[in-house]
């Protein structure tokens, strides 16, 4: 595979040659081979949870990106593992007969444990958009620390339950500075292209790209880069392009075109529980048990970890709390999850001999979002595939790469809407409050000003060149930046830092982090190829030499 998912799409058009596959075919079917019987068949979320007083060879907290390849290759090396997760399984349909709420009627589905959604886009046309909604375990957690809202994905499959499907890899030059510790010739060699294969990265067929009434904003966005003189680059997605091509014609049921994406795609996405997860299952050696949410990991006394798990109903309360005990420990909570585990069980007493860089060097990977007006003779359509297929490459000259987004209101708004990832340096660190008994995220909204100003390198260029301006209706009344969120946290326990150069947490041996919270704080591109290719390299490495 190329260095580099992303490339320049020509002036005019589109040739196939300059599109980049995501996918490393070569090496993407290696696998760790198992080596035993399996000793369970069949289970999986549908199975029994976990017992109180059970032992556990493995025991992996979270069922996102890291969790999932820790999970899976561990069993394909003949351990059995246990996979707990505080979000809901996911495999069932709700009274519309579909698994998952649609966007435009949130309902007890679409959040974590509110009353109220809280759209990362607040308002349109100046008025908020929020809605009430029945308080339950739902898919889509928008954690509020001081200055930032964490959207993070709840349930089986993680943050690819909710996600945007964008699978990029880095362009190699920008690798040292997202994982300065890492052999590149080995992630570019071996382990992104086995993330790739193993999350079934594609790309859109490009002649379809011109045409698809869906992507017209993709297409004005592109001209509307390149004439300001910015490379459009493609980008690859795990959304399956053959079934979204049969829901432009209206032959299947719709999904990524009926908007579906924040609280789950019911069809032609590849989250997770399509993916690495069903190769889990596949294993029979992996039980996951749903609502269940990891409290405290701490030594034994007769070797390896007491873990505390709170069994949730679907009202968020403990109806039991079981303990167990598992030689290892793999911490996969994602980036929040697993930082504010680490920081509480060593602030408490739990893993005291954790070093002082649990907690520290987390960014918001530079998110900033803004949306522009258009002319009246440039709409962007009313039909909007929610799956973002393209972005404006201006990271080495101003530090932004922003992705063409959509905006799938149903109604032409003849708006222009980008999420830019930038090279924010501002990092944030967790800590203890013994006060609340919580975690707090010391990040200030001022720290967004470095994104805000790498995002103008790109949009006031455009705004000037088109004669347009800046969308103020979109955040609030008269605000133009969405700076008050981030949906990629990475970082709180740094490779190489917090951990060894393979996740190894210091101070406790069967301890690893596996997960997002790995990466100091940006990844440059969207950051889940990043994640799962780490996790394919630190297992390997574990596995190899641990177990
Ligand atoms: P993650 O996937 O968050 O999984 C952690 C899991 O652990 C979750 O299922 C949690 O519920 C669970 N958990 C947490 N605490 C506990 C506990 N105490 N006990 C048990 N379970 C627990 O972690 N990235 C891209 O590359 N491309 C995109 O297009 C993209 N779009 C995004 C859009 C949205 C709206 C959001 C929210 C995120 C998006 N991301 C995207 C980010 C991506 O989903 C995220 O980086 C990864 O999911 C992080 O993977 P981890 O394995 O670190």
């Amino acid at each position: 595979m190329s260095d580099s998912t992303m490339h320049d799409a020509g002036p005019k058009g589109v040739s196939r040659r300059r599109f980049i596959t995501g996918t490393g075919s070569i090496l993407g079917a290696v696998a760790l081979a198992g080596h035993s019987t399996p000793a369970q068949a069949g289970v999986g979320s549908a199975a029994a949870p976990i017992d109180s007083g059970a032992h556990v060879p493995a025991l992996v907290i979270g069922t996102g990106y890291g969790g999932s390849v820790a999970a899976l290759r561990l069993a394909q090396s003949g351990v059995d593992v246990h996979m707990i997760e505080m979000g809901m399984a996911w495999d069932t349909a709700g009274p519309d007969g579909k698994i998952f709420a649609s966007t435009t009627s949130p309902d007890s589905r679409s959040y974590w444990l509110r009353t109220r959604t809280k759209q990362p886009l607040s308002n349109f046309l100046g008025f908020p958009i929020d809605k009430d909604v029945t308080r339950s375990t739902g898919i889509l957690d928008a954690e509020e620390f001081s200055g930032i809202t964490v959207y993070q994905g709840r349930g089986v499959g993680g943050g690819s339950l909710v996600n945007g499907g964008m699978a990029v890899t880095p362009k190699r030059e920008n690798f040292g500075a997202v994982l300065p510790s890492v052999d590149a010739d080995e992630m570019y060699g071996i382990y992104y292209p086995r993330a790739n294969a193993g999350l079934g990265v594609g790309t859109i067929d490009p002649a379809w790209f011109e045409t698809a009434a869906c992507y017209q904003y993709a297409r004005v966005g592109r001209k509307h880069a390149q004439r300001a003189g910015f490379p459009f680059v493609f980008v690859p997605t795990v959304y399956d392009w053959d079934y979204m091509k049969q829901e432009e014609a209206g032959t299947v049921p719709r999904s990524a075109l009926a908007g579906e994406i924040l609280y789950g795609n019911n069809y032609g996405k590849k989250s997770l529980q399509k993916t690495y997860i069903d190769r889990v299952r596949a294993t029979g050696r992996v039980v996951i048990s749903p609502l269940h949410k990891v409290t405290s990991v701490a030594p034994a006394t007769g070797g390896g970890y007491t873990v505390v798990i709170d069994q949730l109903d679907t009202g968020g309360a403990t109806t039991a709390t079981k303990t167990v005990i598992a030689d290892r420990v793999f911490f996969a909570a994602g980036s929040v999850g697993t930082s504010k585990l680490l920081v509480k069980l060593k602030a408490t007493g739990a893993l005291p001999g954790l070093n002082n860089e649990i907690g520290k060097g987390w960014g918001d990977n530079g998110n900033v979002m803004c949306g522009r007006a258009n002319h009246l003779w440039d709409p962007t359509g009313s039909l909007q595939a929610s799956i973002p297929t393209g972005g404006i490459d201006n990271w080495a000259a101003g530090g932004a790469f922003a992705e063409v987004a959509p905006l799938p209101t149903g109604i032409e708004t003849f708006a222009s809407f980008y999420l830019s990832i930038t090279k924010n340096p501002n990092r944030a660190e967790f800590a203890w409050n013994a006060a609340t008994g919580k975690v707090d995220l010391n990040w200030q909204t001022a720290w967004k000003q470095p994104s805000i100003d790498a995002a103008r390198t790109i949009f006031d260029r455009i705004n000037q060149k088109e004669g347009t301006i800046y969308r103020t209706d979109l955040f609030g009344t008269y605000k133009i930046w969405g700076d008050h969120l981030t949906y990629h946290p990475l970082g709180g326990a740094v490779l190489n830092r917090a951990t060894d150069n393979y996740g190894r947490l210091h101070g406790y041996s069967g301890l690893y982090v596996i997960d997002g919270s790995l990466i100091p704080g940006n990844t440059s591109v969207n950051p889940f190829v990043t994640i799962t290719a780490l996790a394919e390299r630190n297992i390997e490495k574990i596995i190899a030499t641990d177990l």
